[in-house]
């Protein structure tokens, strides 16, 4: 009897499913899933002439892409079998009340040593469109990152027109040399570290690099479709601006959050960021490059000059006579053109689970400051006359300490972090003078966290400084999204800036380009009890220190409390 009524009941359940199917979008059609396995390992890879043995997860380059619908969680079984330590971040996913399996080295969690594994819960509430996972240790990111894919709920829509099909794009760079070495190089000689060899797409340099033609990314389509991009700054040191010849791009998202539509004949984007786009395909069926390079502004830095390019192919279209034309890209050095399309982003108000906080409790400035430390005795140091660079936030250069600050924090074990990073720099001065004196350059080390009581309404300025080079900074902050109410070039006025504030519709991201010589106001309401990582995305910085951690106690109520420790957290 039981089995009968079982088997009625399955028959029941799967024909309801088909009929579901044909009318609405189920979990299967999006491929999404619930459990993954990554295994850490060494891979050989070919580019640019040469082979070399790179980090990867399940041997793919860029890493697997994580398909998930909007409020899920997941699992993802991470191993180890590299030979060196890891950590895995899910860059832009809030995991609320869950900073466990964040995965910053050192700030949430121990590495996961050769060998080990750790079983990451990955939580997902109110992110929609683009995200992607990283690695969080030294520069093993540069190869050991992917796409995370974030679909409406199952009977819910996107908010723009269904498009046709999606194409991930992920910007990565490439090095011919091992990056360990790269890192290791430059943080021992107190110089820039060597710039890339190449700009990737997809995890091809592209035509206009040596030996690599016959592999350049393609994008098939169809005239008369709409594509979702789904667009990646994976980079390690570089903001973008990429261009496709003779299309318009139409921003729909930022962030996994919806933007208002704005289109565009070129994107500026950031490592750190990821952007929803959909592209038209509505020209003479033929070849047209998609092409991307550097926006670099800094005084005497080097940075990696070749352009990458993908081919959208029209489906029917003959191969063509001539190679395809570049799109114009904006110049190198156009911060106008970057922060023309930076600031023209747009939240949708409709779509925000809380609102822009207008009544502000804690007001931060923090500077942002390229800094050189004395060369040690006996040594000769290749930053600016024979000193050490480094860099800050508030005049402090964050020490990364060797047990992580949340089990620190959640154990009360002493001496691992100090409370008290400023709300305000020690030094007020002219920020962004031509030239600055010699005595501002040297900050202090330490490891510093900020704490804020739960619900706690924060303004947090981010201030450049022209110490050594004034810079455009990528600022990320783990566990939140927040608003950008304001940018502007020069020195932040607290009382007339505040007034051209965009309380209305600004964009909610987890990261915002700060402008070189200039500043950007971010709020956000501190309603993610845990630690969180914040820090400049470009990782030249912050391997020299420009980070710091936020500490958001505990609220009152069961639901703003810290959930437990996973029980395989791995060891120091
Ligand atoms: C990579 O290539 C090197 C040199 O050819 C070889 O010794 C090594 O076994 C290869 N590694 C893997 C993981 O295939
Ligand atoms: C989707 O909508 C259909 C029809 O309204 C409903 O029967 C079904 O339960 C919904 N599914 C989910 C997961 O909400
Ligand atoms: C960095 O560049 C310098 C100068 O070109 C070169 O000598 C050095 O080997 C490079 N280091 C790495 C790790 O590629
Ligand atoms: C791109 O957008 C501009 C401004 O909206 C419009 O004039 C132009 O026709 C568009 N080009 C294409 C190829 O769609
Ligand atoms: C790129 O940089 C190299 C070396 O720094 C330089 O020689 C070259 O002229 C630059 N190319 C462009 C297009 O700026
Ligand atoms: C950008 O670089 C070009 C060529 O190097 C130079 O002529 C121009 O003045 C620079 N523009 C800015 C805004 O620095
Ligand atoms: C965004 O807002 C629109 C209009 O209010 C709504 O239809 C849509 O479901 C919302 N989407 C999300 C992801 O909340
Ligand atoms: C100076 O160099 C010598 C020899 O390389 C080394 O033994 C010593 O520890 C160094 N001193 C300092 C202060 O680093
Ligand atoms: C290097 O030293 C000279 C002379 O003392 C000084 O004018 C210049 O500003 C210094 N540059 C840096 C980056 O420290
Ligand atoms: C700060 O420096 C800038 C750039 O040199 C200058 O234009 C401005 O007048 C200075 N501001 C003050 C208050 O001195
Ligand atoms: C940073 O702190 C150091 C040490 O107190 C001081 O010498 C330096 O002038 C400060 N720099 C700034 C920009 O405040
Ligand atoms: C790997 O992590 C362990 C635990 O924190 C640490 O003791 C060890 O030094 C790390 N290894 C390297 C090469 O950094
Ligand atoms: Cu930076």
């Amino acid at each position: 009897m039981s089995f009968y009524k079982e088997l009625f009941l399955q028959i029941l359940l799967i024909s309801s499913l088909i009929a579901l199917s044909s009318q609405f979008q189920t979990r299967s059609q999006f491929k999404t899933r619930t459990h993954y396995n990554f295994v850490v390992e060494e891979t050989n890879y070919t580019r640019l002439c040469s082979t070399k043995s790179i980090l990867t997860v399940n041997g793919k380059f860029p890493g697997p892409t994580i398909r998930v619908l909007h409020g899920d969680t997941i699992f993802v079984n991470v191993h180890n079998k590299g030979n060196q330590n890891i950590t895995i971040h899910w860059h832009g996913v809030k995991q609320p009340r869950n900073p466990w399996p964040d995965g910053p080295e050192y700030i949430t969690q121990c590495p996961i040593q050769p060998g080990e594994k750790f079983r990451q819960k990955v939580i997902f509430s109110e992110e929609e469109g683009t995200l992607w996972w990283h690695a969080h240790s030294d520069w093993t990111r540069a190869t050991v990152h992917g796409a995370i894919i974030i679909y409406p709920k199952i009977n819910s829509t996107y908010t723009f027109i269904k498009p046709y099909k999606e194409i991930p794009i992920i910007f990565a760079e490439w090095w011919k040399s091992d990056v360990n070495e790269v890192l290791r190089e430059f943080l021992q000689s107190g110089g820039g570290p060597n710039s890339s060899d190449a700009i990737t797409i997809n995890g091809q340099p592209g035509d206009l690099y040596p030996c690599s033609k016959s592999e350049t990314s393609k994008l098939t389509v169809e005239r008369g479709r709409t594509y979702l991009l789904r667009v990646v700054n994976a980079a390690m040191n570089l903001i973008l601006f990429m261009s496709i010849a003779k299309h318009n791009l139409t921003v729909v998202g930022v962030d996994a959050m919806y933007t208002k539509p704005m289109t565009s004949d070129y994107i500026c984007i950031s490592p750190g960021n990821t952007m929803d786009i959909l592209f038209h395909a509505n020209q003479e069926p033929d070849h047209y490059y998609m092409a991307a390079r550097a926006y670099s502004t800094g005084v005497g830095v080097a940075y990696d000059n070749t352009t990458t390019t993908a081919i959208v192919q029209y489906k029917g279209s003959s191969t063509p006579l001539s190679t395809p034309s570049l799109p114009n890209l904006p110049d190198y050095n156009d911060t106008t053109a970057a922060f023309d399309f930076i600031t023209s982003i747009r939240g949708k108000p409709d779509n925000y689970s809380h609102g822009v906080p207008k009544k502000i409790n804690t007001h931060m400035l923090t500077t942002l400051s390229i800094n050189t430390f004395p060369c040690p005795n006996n040594q000769s140091c290749e930053g600016p006359n024979g000193t050490k660079l480094a860099a800050s936030m508030t005049n402090i250069s964050f020490q990364t300490p060797t047990f992580d600050i949340l089990e620190a924090y959640y154990y009360h074990i002493n001496g691992v972090y100090k409370k008290g990073f400023p709300n305000l720099p020690p030094d007020i001065f002219n920020f962004t003078a031509d030239s600055l004196p010699l005595t501002l350059q040297t900050p202090k080390r330490g490891t510093k966290v900020k704490v804020l009581k739960y619900g706690t309404n924060v303004e947090l300025v981010f201030q450049d400084t022209n110490l050594i080079s004034g810079l455009d900074h990528p600022m990320h902050l783990h566990g939140y999204s927040f608003h950008v109410v304001g940018y502007g070039f020069g020195n932040f006025n607290k009382s007339k800036d505040p007034m051209n504030y965009n309380l209305v519709d600004p964009p909610l991201v987890n990261t915002v380009t700060v402008p070189k010589n200039g500043w950007a106001a971010i709020r956000f309401v501190a309603t993610n009890p845990g630690v969180w990582f914040m820090h400049c995305h470009l990782d030249r910085h912050l391997s020299w220190g420009m980070e710091t951690v936020f500490i958001v106690k505990n609220g009152k109520s069961l639901k703003g409390t810290l959930l437990p420790p996973p029980p395989d957290m791995p060891p120091c």
